[in-house]
C-alpha cells in the first residue's frame, strides 16, 4: 500500500516549505570555532563518516555550500580546507571576527509526488569574548566598575594587577586634565592586566573586545578601563567622565548593536569549550570559565523582569554543550570527560532547561588527529594516545593523565597533572567526497537536526 502511494507521480509536485536553521557557534578564542565549522562542512558533503546520523535521520540528502549572500564576512571553506591538504596538514589561522556562511541540504522526498526538503543550515562564528560583554548592558559605568575593581583584588586575580594599579593610583581621575596620553596609559595597562590573565589561562575578561577588538582594533572607543568611583562629583574634563563617556557609548553602539543584529533570533547555539585547558591548569581556571560561561549566556538565563529581558527577548530554542579536542584523550575516558563538562555548566543548564530552551551536553574532536594505543607506565598499563607531535615527523605516543571516576573528591584539581600535547591535524582528504575522520560529529549534527527533518 505504502510503495503504491510512494510511487505516484502527479503533472507537478506538491512543494515542502525550505527551512532555515540558524545556528551560532561561539567559544572562547581557541576553543575550536573555526575546525569545528571546516569539519562540520566537510562532514555534511562527504557524508561517509556519519552513521548515527544517517540512521536516525532515515533520509538520503545532499549538502553544498552556497554563494555568500550578505554583507559578512564569508567563512571561507575552502581556504581552511586547503590548509589541511597539504602535505604537512596546517591548523587554520585564528581568526578574530564574526563570520557567516550558509549551508544547503536537500532531503530527498519520500513520495515522488512531494517536492525534495531544503534545509538551509545558517552557521555563524562569534568569539565568546564578544558574547562575555553582553552582561555590561545591565550596567552603569560606576556599577560595571566597582564589579570590575573587585574582582581585580581577588588573590587569584591580584597578581597581576599591579602595573595597572599602581598608575591608578597615581593618576588624577576627577579633576581636569590636561594631558591625553593619561588615559592611553590606563588603558593600555588594564588592556595589559587582561592579557596577562588570558595568558595565565584565566578566560572572563571584561570588556572582552579589548583582547578580540576584530574590526575595533586601536578604536579610540575602546580607550577607557574601570575607574573607582568619585568621593564628590567629578569634573566633566575629567579622565573618569571621558571614561564614562566612552563606556556608554560603547554598550550602546558596540554591544547593544551585536545583540540586536545576530541575537535577536536563532534556532541553535552551540558553545564549544576547551576543557583541556581546565585540566592542564586547575581549579581556579575552571571556576573562572564557568564565570565566562554564565556572563555569554546571561541574555537567555536572566529572569523575567531583568533589562535584557524586557528589552529584546531573545528567541532560542536549543543550546548544545560541547567539550572539544576530545582526540586528546583515550576513549576509555571519553564518558569522564563529559562529565566534567556537565559539572562546569550544570547551574546554567538548569536556568536554560526552566526556561524551555532544550539543552544538551556532549564531546567531540572535529578532526581526530590521534588513535588509541595501550602502554605500561612503571609496570601499569594505561590508555594512551598516538599521534604527531606539531613539528616532528614521526608518531609517538602520549599518556595526558587519568580522570577520576568520581569529580567528588577535592584532590583531582589539587593533584590534577595533565599535559597536553599539540598534534598535527590529520591530513584531510584530497576531494569532498571523502570526509576527516571525527569523533561524535554525527551525534551533534543529529542534536541539530532531529527536530528540522
Ligand atoms: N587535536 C585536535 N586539536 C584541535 C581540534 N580542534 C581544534 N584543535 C586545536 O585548537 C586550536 C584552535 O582551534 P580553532 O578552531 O582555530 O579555534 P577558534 O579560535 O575557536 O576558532 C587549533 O589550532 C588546534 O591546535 C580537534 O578536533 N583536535
Ligand atoms: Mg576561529
Amino acid at each position: 500500500m505504502l510503495s503504491f502511494i510512494k510511487d505516484i507521480e502527479l503533472p507537478f509536485k506538491i512543494p515542502t516549505p525550505d527551512k532555515t536553521i540558524k545556528i551560532a557557534v561561539t567559544g572562547l578564542s581557541r576553543s575550536g570555532k573555526t575546525v569545528f565549522l571546516t569539519s562540520l562542512i566537510n562532514q555534511l558533503i562527504a557524508n561517509d563518516k556519519l552513521p548515527y546520523l544517517n540512521e536516525k535521520l532515515g533520509r538520503t540528502f545532499v549538502a553544498r555550500l552556497l554563494p555568500p549572500d550578505s554583507v559578512y564576512v564569508r567563512f571561507d571553506y575552502y581556504s581552511k580546507i586547503k590548509a589541511f591538504r597539504l602535505k604537512q596538514p596546517k591548523w587554520p589561522k585564528a581568526t578574530r571576527s564574526v563570520s557567516k556562511t550558509t549551508l544547503q541540504l536537500e532531503f530527498k522526498s519520500e513520495y515522488r509526488l512531494l517536492e525534495n526538503q531544503i534545509i538551509n543550515l545558517e552557521l555563524i562564528d562569534y568569539p565568546g569574548e564578544w558574547l562575555m560583554d553582553l552582561s555590561m548592558l545591565d550596567l552603569d559605568y560606576k556599577s560595571w566598575s566597582k564589579q570590575m575593581l573587585d574582582l581585580a583584588d581577588e588573590p587569584k586575580r591580584k597578581v597581576y594587577t599591579d602595573e595597572w594599579l599602581a598608575f591608578l593610583q597615581k593618576s588624577n581621575l576627577y579633576s581636569k586634565n590636561g594631558d591625553e596620553s593619561i588615559e592611553e596609559k590606563l588603558h593600555d595597562l588594564y588592556s595589559e592586566y587582561l592579557k596577562r590573565l588570558h595568558y595565565g589561562g584565566f578566560s572572563f575578561v571584561q570588556p572582552g573586545r579589548f583582547l578580540e577588538p576584530g574590526d575595533m582594533q586601536d578604536d579610540p572607543l575602546l580607550l577607557f578601563c574601570p575607574l573607582p568611583e568619585p568621593v564628590g562629583e567629578a569634573d566633566e574634563d575629567s579622565i573618569y567622565a571621558s571614561f564614562e563617556r566612552k563606556y556608554n557609548q560603547y554598550v550602546s553602539e558596540v554591544v547593544k548593536r551585536l545583540y540586536l543584529e545576530h541575537f535577536q533570533a536563532f534556532d541553535t547555539q552551540i558553545i564549544l569549550v576547551d576543557l583541556l585547558k581546565t585540566m592542564e591548569n586547575g581549579y581556579d581556571i575552571f571556576e573562572d570559565m564557568h564565570l565566562s560561561f554564565k556572563h555569554i549566556l546571561k541574555s537567555f538565563t536572566y529572569g523575567s523582569n531583568n533589562f535584557l529581558k524586557r528589552f529584546f527577548k531573545p528567541q532560542i530554542n536549543q543550546v548544545i554543550f560541547a567539550a572539544t579536542k576530545a582526540d586528546h584523550i583515550a576513549q576509555s575516558q571519553h564518558n569522564q570527560y563529559k562529565k566534567l563538562l556537565e559539572i562546569l555548566v550544570w547551574d546554567l543548564k538548569k536556568e536554560l532547561d526552566v526556561r524551555h530552551i532544550d539543552t544538551d551536553v556532549t564531546l567531540i574532536a572535529a578532526v581526530k588527529s590521534t588513535y588509541d594505543v595501550k602502554a605500561k607506565i612503571a609496570g601499569k598499563e594505561v590508555d594512551c594516545v598516538r599521534g604527531i607531535v606539531e613539528g616532528e615527523k614521526e608518531f609517538s605516543t602520549h599518556f595526558p593523565g587519568s580522570l577520576p571516576k568520581h569529580y567528588t573528591d577535592e584532590s583531582f584539581w589539587k593533584n590534577a597533572n595533565f599535559h597536553f600535547t599539540k598534534f598535527q591535524p590529520v591530513s584531510f582528504p584530497m576531494r569532498d567526497n571523502h570526509a576527516v575522520e571525527h569523533i561524535r560529529m554525527d551525534k551533534l549534527l543529529y542534536d541539530i537536526l532531529k527536530d528540522h527533518v
